[in-house]
């Protein structure tokens, strides 16, 4: 087993990553940048190492650094959490030459997955179902022409270097193609540095649905069930659960074996995510590979019972994967909650600042994975990721129960949170059904939200909060705080004219 392991991020991951390691009784190092030097996951590491200024690129990108880090600390491995240097082939590659291990996928197989017209033709070999397109980069605008006309309109034109929705140009009909063509080609030039193009049949309303696997370094490649992911907002994922609700135990069974198909392909070792489009025929496609653990990872560990972290780090170490495909079994429902400094009544724009005041979502059936705490601040330079409530229950119905009260509890002071809108989300009808495709998010959206005044639990709790507002406010307002001469208004006058202004609003 490892010696050591440096933890190559920040936040909420970095935390997961380090209490895998107390668990296992493996001493963990933290980097952090110099905004970060207060940050959560710095507090709970045996050792922590500063690696320079604020931007990502001078810090959590800083390869020489973080392996001189690596050194000087005597960490034997690293795990890069998700994002950063997670699925940077270079990165794992010179970890690799110094001597310290990767804990993830080998570079051979992030730079194949790294690729998404390389990843098709190999998955084509394989015999797995692809979107119907090109497998290779497209070579001219006659060809484009022909494949598109082939497949049929509408079709998208997607940047071989690409992934995640960046570089994507949907094309209605032929008299679109070219000019389409040429924006695609320019946009992955600049993104990208690289101007490859491929075209795919644009599928309408599909649903983001994944699977994780698991691959030991003997041969042995496990599927533990798929992620409904359809819930998401350019692009970001916001709410993910697991099962489907549109997945059976035979679909489960058809999925899970060709996503072990792809790792084995693309001889993928450790935790790897494959990703499929679902059209309304329930239809499945492969559509890219995550070779990285994902943000919601905890949703298939609360169905599976497994530690994805553990398994990552015994994997990395060499041993067998403990169980066969045989021994997974999935039991009740988990729905994770992306909490995010965001501010949902204005565009989703970031929130940075001091988060005052905090109470933390608990009791039966929550997990709360969080990089925060009263007090910090929450810097502007990184993803704008707090913290994630992943509700559990036996089944769907009392998995969203027990997130409706764990959200009701949540508070956060100081910074603005998303918070809300998993309170709108959780009840939207459409949404208890599980009619979801990626469409979804942007419909809930356009749909006026109701207003709190119609709603008589937010004005009761408006009037409280009001009430203690004015208890607890320092200025002359007649509020009750104590004077320096001892003398203070009792609070409950506070609270009488609260109430008496609420009464006479309604
Ligand atoms: C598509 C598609 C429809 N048809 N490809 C967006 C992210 C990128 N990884 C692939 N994406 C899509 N590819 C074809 N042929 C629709 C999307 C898409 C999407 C996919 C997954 C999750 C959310 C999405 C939101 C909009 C579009």
């Amino acid at each position: 087993m490892f010696k050591k392991i440096l933890i190559a991020n920040r936040g909420e991951i970095a935390v997961r990553v380090i209490r895998a390691c107390r668990e296992l009784g493996i001493p963990s190092v933290a980097v952090y940048s110099d905004v970060d030097r207060a940050a959560l996951h710095v507090s709970k590491a045996d050792e922590a190492y500063p690696i320079g200024p604020a931007p990502a690129s001078e810090s959590y990108l800083n390869i020489p650094k973080i392996l001189q880090v690596a050194k000087r600390s005597g960490a034997n491995a690293i795990h890069p959490g998700y994002g950063f240097l997670a699925e940077n082939s270079k990165f794992a590659q010179a970890c690799a030459e110094a001597g310290i291990k990767f804990i993830g996928p080998t570079a051979a197989a992030m730079e194949m997955m790294g690729s998404k017209t390389r990843a098709r033709q190999e998955m084509l070999k394989a015999g797995i179902p692809l979107v119907p397109g090109t497998a290779r980069g497209l070579e001219s605008f006659d060809e484009a022409e022909q494949v598109a006309a082939k497949v049929g309109y509408p079709v998208m034109l997607k940047a071989a270097a690409g992934g995640g929705g960046k570089g994507m140009r949907l094309v209605g009909s032929p008299e679109e193609l070219r000019s389409a063509l040429e924006a695609a080609r320019s946009e992955a030039q600049r993104s990208f540095g690289d101007s490859e193009v491929y075209v795919e049949k644009y599928i309408v309303n599909p649903r983001h649905i994944e699977m994780q696997v698991l691959a030991d370094q003997h041969g042995n490649t496990v599927y533990l069930g798929e992620r409904e992911c359809s819930i998401q907002r350019r692009h970001q994922k916001v709410l993910e659960e697991s099962p489907s609700p549109i997945v059976d135990p035979e679909m489960r069974r058809r999925m899970g074996e060709i996503a072990v198909r792809v790792a084995q392909a693309a001889s993928y070792t450790n935790a790897g995510t494959v990703e499929f489009l679902v059209d309304q025929e329930k239809n499945f496609y492969f559509l890219e590979m995550n070779t990285r653990l994902q943000v919601e990872h905890p949703v298939t560990e609360l169905i599976t019972g497994l530690d994805l972290v553990h398994l990552q780090i015994r994997i990395a170490a060499g041993e067998k994967l403990p169980f066969t495909q045989d021994d997974v079994r999935w039991r009740g429902h988990a729905i994770e909650c992306r909490i995010y400094a965001e501010d949902p009544d204005n565009h989703f724009f970031p929130s940075p600042g001091k988060i005052t005041l905090l109470v933390p979502p608990a009791g039966p059936g929550i997990r709360h994975d969080s990089g925060t705490y009263e007090g910090w601040t929450v810097p502007i330079d990184y993803d704008p990721l707090l913290a994630k409530v992943i509700g559990y229950g036996s089944d769907r119905g009392q998995a969203i129960m027990r997130l409706q009260r764990a959200l009701f509890e949540y508070f956060a002071a100081g910074i603005k949170t998303n918070i809300s809108l998993f309170r709108r989300i959780l009840r939207d009808p459409d949404f208890q059904a599980g009619k979801l495709d990626t469409g979804y998010l942007e419909r809930l959206l356009a749909r006026p939200a109701e207003s709190p005044g119609q709603d008589a639990h937010a004005r009761e709790v408006a009037a409280l909060a009001a009430g203690l507002f004015a208890a607890l406010s320092p200025d002359g307002s007649g509020a009750a705080t104590a004077s320096k001469n001892g003398a203070s208004t009792p609070p409950a006058s506070n609270w009488k004219r609260a109430g008496r202004t609420e009464t006479l609003r309604t």
